[in-house]
């Protein structure tokens, strides 16, 4: 196939990382005639393995249907419109999908979408280069470990949190805003039907509990635990014994229990890169900023700045026109703030102090507080609604 915008580089645009904003990029540039490659470091099943979110925004799923990448979310993905939330003074459900804007999540694994968007981009005839690791990314140009160079008119940093591309760009001088929730959480993955028909919140003193469907037959769980908790010190029997205490099953009934099938410990951090590109590198996903998991925002934050970037980078390259790509960080940057922002409050709410001092029980009343009012005020409701399914 003939390029479309002779570039006289390689490639119009070098993508690094298939996650899922690598691989929304890759798939939306091929479709405006944009010829890339995608370099990702590890191997196909691995990437197509890797269990992390499940919750997409309804922006989200809009942004899959309108490129033709929707087919395994019609499929298998289920609408969700409710949360509920626990504490030691009953339960109440928030029926989000009737609140707000009236949009709902649709619960689709992270990795079966990875899995879609991989088989898409290939039978586009998009190039994936499995086992390829960006060592350097200088000035268009892309050092693989073991490889030959590959070469852009633009590199797209879709690498991740840990990635090359951020390095590359804080080297040159581009600044973090950053925050420490000063929280950790056990994430399980079990082999289990979900307990409870949505999304179900635990605030106890003992730490904040989780519960997320995923499939029918999986379930993720959230233990607040430590920082610096070894994982291995979690076997099943703990889990569940400390899951069923928080959620307190003794009042609302049991979980459904089964097989753990993996336990991972997560920081919860928040950053954002004051300014997410320049020149001939731009940054989506979390290579752009990594946001807590409180209000699974991290997902659908990727799949917007990756739909943002595949329309500057079309102008860039088809015009010369740079200007939506000097404007992706305006463009982008109020909404991640805004993502952040309701991702802070939620971990307030769920994450109260522990301890029995005055500063204890003064930030506990305060989670209380907070509680109350989205139980009992329409108006926050609507706000949390909106906030809560919007990106
Ligand atoms: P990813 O998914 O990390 O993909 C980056 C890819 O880049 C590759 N890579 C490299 N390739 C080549 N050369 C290099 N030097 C490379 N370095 C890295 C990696 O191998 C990888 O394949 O980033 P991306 O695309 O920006 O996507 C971000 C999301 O994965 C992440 O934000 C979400 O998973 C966050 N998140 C959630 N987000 C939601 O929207 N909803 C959720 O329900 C939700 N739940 C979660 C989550 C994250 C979690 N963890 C593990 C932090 C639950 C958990 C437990």
């Amino acid at each position: 196939m003939g390029k479309r915008f002779d570039t006289g580089e390689q490639f119009g645009v070098v993508i690094v990382g298939a996650g899922p904003a690598g691989l929304v990029l890759g798939n939306l540039l091929l479709d405006r005639g944009v010829d890339c490659v995608i370099l990702e470091r590890r191997g196909r099943e691995a990437v197509e393995g890797r269990a992390r979110a499940g919750f997409l925004a309804a922006h989200s799923v809009r942004v899959l249907a309108d490129n033709g990448l929707d087919a395994g979310v019609r499929a298998r993905g289920r609408e969700h419109g409710t949360c509920l939330f626990r504490s030691g003074r009953g339960e109440f459900t928030l029926d989000y999908g009737r609140l707000g804007q009236g949009e709902v999540h649709t619960v689709y694994p992270q990795q079966d979408l990875v899995r879609d968007l991989v088989a898409e981009y290939l039978r586009r005839g998009g190039e994936l280069r499995f086992g390829a690791e960006a060592e350097e990314i200088s000035a268009g140009r892309v050092r693989v470990r073991g490889a030959a160079d590959v070469t852009g008119r633009y590199v797209a940093g879709c690498d991740g949190h840990r990635g090359v591309a951020r390095r590359a760009l804080t080297a040159q001088g581009v600044a973090t805003a950053r925050r420490d929730h000063g929280v950790s959480w056990l994430a399980v993955l079990a082999a289990a039907p979900p307990s409870l028909p949505a999304v179900g919140y635990a605030l106890h003193e003992r730490g904040f509990a989780g519960h997320m469907a995923r499939t029918r037959t999986v379930t993720r769980y959230y233990l607040q635990c430590p920082r610096g908790t070894d994982p291995a010190e979690w076997d099943e029997d703990r889990i569940w014994a400390e899951l069923a205490t928080r959620m307190r099953t003794a009042e609302f009934g049991p979980l459904t229990a089964g097989r753990v099938l993996e336990r991972a410990v997560v920081d919860l951090r928040s950053d954002v890169l004051q300014h997410p590109g320049a020149g001939r590198l731009w940054l989506a996903g979390d290579a752009a900023g990594l946001i807590s998991p409180s209000a699974a925002k991290g997902a659908n934050l990727a799949v917007l700045q990756a739909e943002r970037l595949a329309r500057a980078f079309e102008e860039a390259l088809a015009h010369g026109d740079e200007g939506r790509l000097e404007g992706y960080a305006a463009d982008c940057l109020p909404r991640v703030w805004r993502a952040h922002e309701f991702s802070h409050w939620m971990s307030g709410l769920l994450h109260g102090p522990s301890g029995d001092d005055a500063e204890a029980r003064y930030g506990r009343a305060l989670q209380h507080a907070r509680l109350e009012s989205l139980r009992t005020s329409r108006a926050h409701q609507d706000h949390f609604a909106e906030n809560y399914t919007g990106i």
